[in-house]
């Protein structure tokens, strides 16, 4: 077979099967197109995307403004590494730092990368700041954390299937319940050598959990108590996904002043991915003020790609887009009527136990055990009614549209999710 001759969906999947590793189980859809909310398969079938690429394509696919920044770049300078300056890092770093309120920015490009970046600048902060004796700094993680795949991020997960069969495991981390102060305060007075807590502002893969309004607000104070370092994950939550820029909110620029539902938090270290590119380059960040990322010296911690121009002009687009397009308010705005909607029906349904999250990252429940088909087979029929979604753990299905989206479009979700439950409904 011509490898460039148009092959059917079926054809994508074998070549898959059979050339790729089987690291993922996607859902049965090849898709080759997008375009703002829609998603079109390789037969042309047209979807709403439910997922958004987990979040990294808030801005919708194939934004114009993002593409043609990315195609105007790489037609001029891709990549230089960072042996030599090129004209656009230092524009973009002064973007990001004042968009988000910080002083200084540390490019990467993974969610991954940022983490681990987060994680060596907080133990190195320790040391050289804090004065904990070397090889002796731990960061506190929480239950049911999701902070990528690496082999030291895996090490504090609690999931059998991301974490079994990769150890040695890397030392250094102490969990704890996602969601409890006390239990924070406690492992604070009981161990003197903490550095950091890293903590996701709502646990995306472990359900779309919310935690209390104040809690957030509440473990930075601890973390100033104790001196220790308040390191946001929001690699899925930030950049107007929750219905503000951040989901800490913290200094940013936030076009909706009405930021009530949790008081301003800001971290010591942002952590920065996915839709930072709009889901169109491989893009991260992590943002700290000077006292805590002038512990990074020359020679101390880099990437081929951190900081290349593409990315640069490609961020810069994207928050643009972001900022320009009051992404945030939409998002607010269509996750108040997203869960209002749905509550409506959940109220009498059998088969959907509740709808959770802010903005638009939101998940129901399905009234199902977590080890049932149901979630999967209820996303299997979605994507026959024309909506792509994917179970997170067992029977809790996400739900993250792009952020573009219209009301009109919304409710035609809403309506295609409500008919989709009621085939199930025993
Ligand atoms: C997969 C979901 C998982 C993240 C947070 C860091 C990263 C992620 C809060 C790492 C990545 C992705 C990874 C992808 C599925 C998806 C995901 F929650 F978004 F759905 F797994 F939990 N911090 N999340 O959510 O960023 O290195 O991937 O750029 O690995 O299956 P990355």
């Amino acid at each position: 077979m011509a490898l460039l001759e148009k092959k059917s969906s079926q054809q994508s999947i074998e070549l898959e099967d059979k050339y790729g590793a089987h690291n993922y189980h996607p859902l049965p859809v090849v898709l080759s197109r997008g375009e703002g909310v829609y998603v079109w398969d390789v037969e042309g079938e047209k979807y709403y995307d439910f997922l958004s690429a987990y979040s990294a394509v808030n801005q919708g696919h194939c934004h114009p403004k993002i593409v043609g920044a990315m195609v105007n770049q790489a037609q001029q300078l891709t990549l230089t590494s960072r042996a030599f300056y090129n004209d656009k890092l230092g524009e973009y770093e002064k973007f990001a730092t004042d968009y988000f309120g910080f002083d200084k920015l540390l490019p990467m490009n993974t969610g991954a990368e940022a983490v681990e970046t987060a994680l060596k600048l907080c133990r190195k902060w320790a040391y050289e700041k804090k004065g904990i004796p070397e090889n002796e700094a731990q960061i506190i993680v929480c239950e049911n954390n999701f902070h990528g795949r690496t082999t030291t991020i895996i090490s504090f997960s609690n999931d059998p299937v991301a974490r079994k069969n990769f150890g040695p495991y890397t030392a250094g981390f102490i969990k704890i319940a996602y969601d409890n102060l006390s239990a924070l305060e406690q492992t604070l007075q009981q161990n003197k050598n903490v550095a950091g807590f890293l903590v996701e502002p709502i646990q995306g893969e472990a359900g779309v959990y919310v935690p209390s309004d104040d809690y957030l607000i509440k473990a930075k104070a601890l973390c100033e108590k104790y001196n220790v370092l308040f390191l946001a994950d929001e690699v899925q939550t930030g950049i107007a996904r929750t219905g503000r820029l951040l989901a800490t909110c913290g200094n940013c620029s936030c076009a909706d002043k009405s930021c009530s539902q949790n008081p301003d938090v800001k971290p010591d270290v942002l952590i920065l991915g996915k839709a930072l590119s709009g889901g169109a380059y491989p893009v991260s960040a992590v943002l700290a003020d000077n006292h805590i990322m002038d512990v990074i010296k020359p020679g101390n911690h880099g990437s081929t790609f951190g900081g290349n121009p593409v990315a640069a002009a490609v961020a810069v687009a994207a928050l643009e887009v972001v900022r320009d397009e009051k992404l945030a308010e939409n998002a607010f705005e269509l996750g108040e009527l997203f869960r209002s909607e749905l509550n409506l029906y959940i109220k009498d349904s059998k088969i959907a136990k509740l709808v959770r999250g802010k903005g638009l990252l939101n998940a129901i429940v399905i009234n199902d055990s977590e080890e049932s088909e149901t979630a999967w087979n209820i996303c299997v029929a979605l994507k026959k009614n024309g909506l792509l979604a994917k179970p997170t753990h067992g029977n809790i299905i996400r739900f993250a549209p792009p952020l573009v989206m219209n009301k009109e479009q919304l409710l035609d979700c809403v309506s295609i999710i409500i008919r989709t439950l009621k085939e199930f409904e025993v």
